[in-house]
């Protein structure tokens, strides 16, 4: 994972933006690059699953990458979850807005009043470097079946908006260990689970993503050592993100 090129632009670090319902394990994902990629257990992403922990801010991760100061050319985007209802979690106009380099880092989403041009975290004129570069939708395998159709249709028509501006998007099913038993018992029955493929091909057909878009992963969230199996997965979706980032900000260099 050191050997990225640097991008052909003058962006510095691919975007990528985490979006999904409350819970999914959006920041533990981060965590869980992390970990992988420095080879120890890490948590810069406050993640947990109680109302503690749940992610409010808009906020950058960066990670490091050998010697301090130096840091993988991609960088993440956390966002507050989605949920049902309107006030409730996060707006989707917020994450639009987000996508196109509006939002500034600090901003405190709130669920009954959406983010405005007059906020001092408005961006007026972002750049390529602020956009988003790639669009990320993070759902939980054991949840996606029970997802109400209200809240499906605030990811679709995010990743619909992602489109429309040329962000490339992909999914990740996180916790399949809750939701197969074989998974949980070895990791590498993971394409071979019934349940796991039903579930991807669920997520496929509700939110239009083909299929090879999809990657499933198993987030470290209280293993106390690494392991390889869940990181061969953890890397093959980061390795998608970027090589995804990397086309649409090659195509967008060509408009
Ligand atoms: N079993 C299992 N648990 C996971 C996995 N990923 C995340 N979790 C747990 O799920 C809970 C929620 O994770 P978060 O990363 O905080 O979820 P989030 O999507 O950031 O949630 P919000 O910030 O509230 O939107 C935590 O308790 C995690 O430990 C996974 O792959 N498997
Ligand atoms: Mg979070």
């Amino acid at each position: 994972m050191g050997d990225f090129q640097p991008y052909q632009t003058d962006v510095e670090h691919i975007r990528i933006l985490l979006c999904g319902p409350s819970n999914a394990g959006k920041s533990t994902f981060i965590n869980s690059v992390e970990t992988a990629l420095r080879g120890r257990m890490t948590g810069q992403a406050l993640a947990g699953g109680d109302s503690d922990n749940l992610t409010t801010k808009y906020q950058t991760y960066k990670i490091q990458q050998g010697k301090p100061e130096s840091f993988y050319p991609f960088v993440f985007k956390d966002t507050m979850g989605l949920e049902k209802g309107q006030s409730r979690g996060i707006c989707v106009d917020d994450i639009k807005l987000a996508m196109k380099g509006h939002m500034k880092d600090g901003y405190v989403f709130n669920p009954h009043s959406p983010f405005k041009s007059t906020d001092p975290h408005y961006n007026n004129s972002p750049t390529l470097k602020e956009h988003t570069h790639v669009l990320v939708c993070v759902v939980s395998a054991g949840t996606l079946p029970i997802l109400s159709e209200e809240l499906l249709e605030k990811m679709r028509e995010l990743r619909l908006a992602a489109q429309e501006f040329g962000i490339p998007q992909m999914a990740i099913l996180t916790k399949i260990d809750e939701a197969c038993p074989d998974v949980q018992a070895d990791i590498k029955n993971v394409y071979r689970s019934k349940v796991v493929k039903d579930v991807m091909e669920t997520l496929s057909s509700s939110l239009d993503i083909p299929l090879d878009y999809i990657f499933p992963v198993k987030n470290y969230h209280c293993e106390i050592c690494a392991d390889e199996e869940m990181e061969k997965l953890i890397l093959t979706a980061l390795k998608q993100m970027i090589d995804f980032g990397k086309e649409g900000l090659a195509s967008r260099d060509l408009d």
